[in-house]
């Protein structure tokens, strides 16, 4: 891990000095422009995507009387991000590249209390005729070696522009609080410097312990939710069937 955060100093230091100063430089002052304006339409295809997360839940907490999402946090990825993304993967530095390869320029992270609110929000949203799903990895069935959770969907969708209607990519994540918070934990982690390599691996050793343990509380959450449900209903029924005995000798007598 300290070796990565080398890795990752140098690589900074390389791009603020060399790609900052000018093909870095050119690039944005040949694309200033259509650079901020790329940008802007990725903001859009956030609006769009927000607000269909927004009607499904009120939708649910109209039905339901419940909220499936708790928050939406959402963010277009910086220009430096965004070259240093094309660097990293080799790509060629142009508008075109950009668009065509870097899928996460709109990020929308949807936060849910519960995990089986994930699966019903992710259908819901690709249920939508105007959605395309272009990639969907799983996170949650298969976490990561390190113990990351979420589900990650890249998804299509269409910005009504004055003349013209543009296909946008965006990278969505949900996840429950729980995961939420351990990812926040393991990234500040993963962005510190000069900790040493040992201190590292018990970090990196203890994060994936919590993050079985936050796998867990999300299951013991979501069945005392369940059974909370279960029992709610069970009642609802008996006393309706009640109603309809008292109902019923009204009716008759
Ligand atoms: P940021 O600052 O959150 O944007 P790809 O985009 O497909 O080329 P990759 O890595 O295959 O790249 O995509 P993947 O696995 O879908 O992960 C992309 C994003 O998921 C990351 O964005 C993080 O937000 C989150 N993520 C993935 N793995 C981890 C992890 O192990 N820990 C934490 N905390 N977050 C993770 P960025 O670009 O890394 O950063």
């Amino acid at each position: 891990m300290a070796f990565e955060n080398y890795l990752e100093q140098i690589q900074d230091k390389f791009i603020r000095e060399n790609l900052m100063s000018d093909e870095f430089l050119d690039f944005l002052q040949g694309s200033r422009m259509p650079m901020d304006e790329l940008l802007a339409y990725y903001r859009c295809a956030i609006m769009e995507i927000e607000t269909k997360f927004k009607v499904l839940n009120e939708q649910f907490s109209l039905q339901y009387d419940r909220n499936p999402i708790e928050t939406i946090k959402s963010r277009v990825k910086s220009t430096e991000g965004i070259i240093r993304k094309i660097r990293r993967k080799n790509l060629p530095l142009s508008l075109d590249s950009v668009e065509q390869n870097i899928r996460d320029i709109a990020g929308v992270r949807v936060i849910t209390s519960f995990q089986d609110d994930i699966y019903l929000l992710a259908e819901c949203l690709l249920q939508q005729d105007d959605i395309t799903l272009i990639e969907k990895k799983d996170y949650i069935q298969a976490p990561k070696d390190n113990g990351y959770r979420s589900l990650h969907l890249i998804v299509e969708v269409p910005i009504f522009l004055k003349n013209e209607k543009r296909p946008m990519k965006v990278e969505v994540q949900l996840r429950t609080i729980a995961m939420d918070f351990w990812a926040s934990l393991e990234h500040k982690l993963r962005y510190k410097k000069n900790i040493p390599e040992t201190e590292t691996e018990q970090l990196a050793h203890e994060l994936m312990e919590c993050a079985q343990i936050s796998a867990s509380l999300d299951r013991r959450m979501e069945d005392i939710r369940n059974r909370i449900t279960k029992s709610t209903e069970a009642e609802k029924e008996k006393s309706m069937s009640i109603g309809d005995v008292i109902f019923h000798k009204n009716l008759f007598h």
